[in-house]
């Protein structure tokens, strides 16, 4: 199962109760107090994984807490500290206040590793050493821990990738990727094979890497949410540039050029910044007839951007995109 939006209940550990306890020792007939503190509650904290590609962890246990710290005892001693309560979650995390979703976040996390602290636990109470004084040799004060932090919280995934592929369900971008890199999305003859995000690293030379994004196909209405498109349009917005995978072919009785044109489309219409954002072309399936003739007319019409042909299945062209990669990547 693939998650890539969930709401959760996070609940830090609340402080153990600091203690009241007086020294009772032979020969010492009153032995001051000796109560001692309580344990600080567990945080919860949320650390991005580059191994963990989805939220799905989370759908099964969206109520997440930390426990408590112990209470303080006699002879001074403090309570235990609970464990911090640590959450993986996927690189291109970001965390929304469950209120208002998409207006600040709270965090994103955005390097393998970075942690950040949801909800702090709370401190432990004092016990009752801290209150004697000259005139009080006996207190029976303490406090009571803190409570943990808590919240309703919105975790939303944000690929992170160097390139997003886009196009039409069927165009060959999986196959694309397959061919590419070592990640292994599923290809078959029928629309909406991809059914989520996929990223795959491409090795551009002995010290350079890329990853690209293969993105569920978009269809005409994608921006209102016809077809998967919508859902998944958001794991494209941090990509740098954008490939565009046409079937050149025009294999399912489509036009090529109109398939670009609906494409930059519905791309606009959903957020016009990823319009602006550096694009180019893959005229996929070079091995059908009519790919020749219609690769022709796509040049023309789009004379200003670049055009790598290839075909995906035959592995044709893989290398110069490659390189292309490498340099509009630069
Ligand atoms: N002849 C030919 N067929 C191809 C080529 N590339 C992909 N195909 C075929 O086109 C079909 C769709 O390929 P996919 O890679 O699944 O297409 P996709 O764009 O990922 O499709 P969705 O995941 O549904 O959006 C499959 O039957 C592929 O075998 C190509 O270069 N030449
Ligand atoms: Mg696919």
């Amino acid at each position: 199962m693939f998650v890539d939006r969930i709401k959760v209940f996070a609940q830090a550990g609340s402080g153990g109760r600091g203690s009241v306890s007086f020294r009772r020792e032979k020969f010492v007939p009153k032995g001051g107090p000796d109560g001692g503190d309580g344990g600080r509650g567990g945080d919860i904290i949320l650390h991005a994984d580059r191994h963990t590609d989805n939220l799905s962890n989370l759908f099964y246990e969206p109520i997440i807490k930390a426990k408590s710290g112990g209470h303080g005892m006699g002879k001074k001693m403090h309570g235990r500290s609970a464990p911090n309560k640590i959450v993986k979650v996927p690189v291109g995390t970001i965390v929304w206040p469950a209120e208002h979703i998409e207006h600040q976040p709270i965090v994103d996390l955005t390097r393998d590793r970075q942690e950040f602290v949801l909800c702090e636990g709370g401190k432990g109470g004092k016990g009752n050493v801290h209150f004697k004084s000259s005139t009080n040799r006996a207190p029976r004060e303490y406090t009571e821990g803190e409570e943990g932090e808590q919240g309703h919280f919105v975790l939303e995934l944000r690929t992170i990738a160097d390139a997003g592929l886009i196009g039409y369900p069927n165009a060959g971008k999986s196959t694309l990727l397959r061919k590419i890199s070592a990640a292994r999305p599923k290809v078959a003859a029928y629309p909406f094979t991809t059914l989520h995000p996929i990223i795959g690293v491409i090795e551009l030379s002995e010290y350079k890497r890329a990853t690209i994004a293969d993105i569920p196909g978009l269809i005409e209405g994608a921006h209102r949410g016809v077809g998967l498109g919508h859902e998944f349009l958001r794991h494209i917005t941090r990509c740098r540039i954008f490939l565009f995978v046409v079937d050149v072919a025009g294999s399912e009785g489509r036009n090529p050029i109109e398939d670009v044109q609906q494409l930059r489309k519905e791309l606009d219409l959903y957020d016009k910044r990823l319009s602006e954002r550096p694009w180019f072309l893959v005229a996929n399936k070079m091995d059908l007839p009519e790919a020749a003739e219609n690769l022709r007319a796509l040049r023309k019409q789009f004379s200003k951007i670049e055009i790598v042909a290839i075909s995906a299945a035959k592995g044709e062209g893989i290398d110069e995109l490659r390189k292309k990669l490498a340099n509009w990547l630069e």
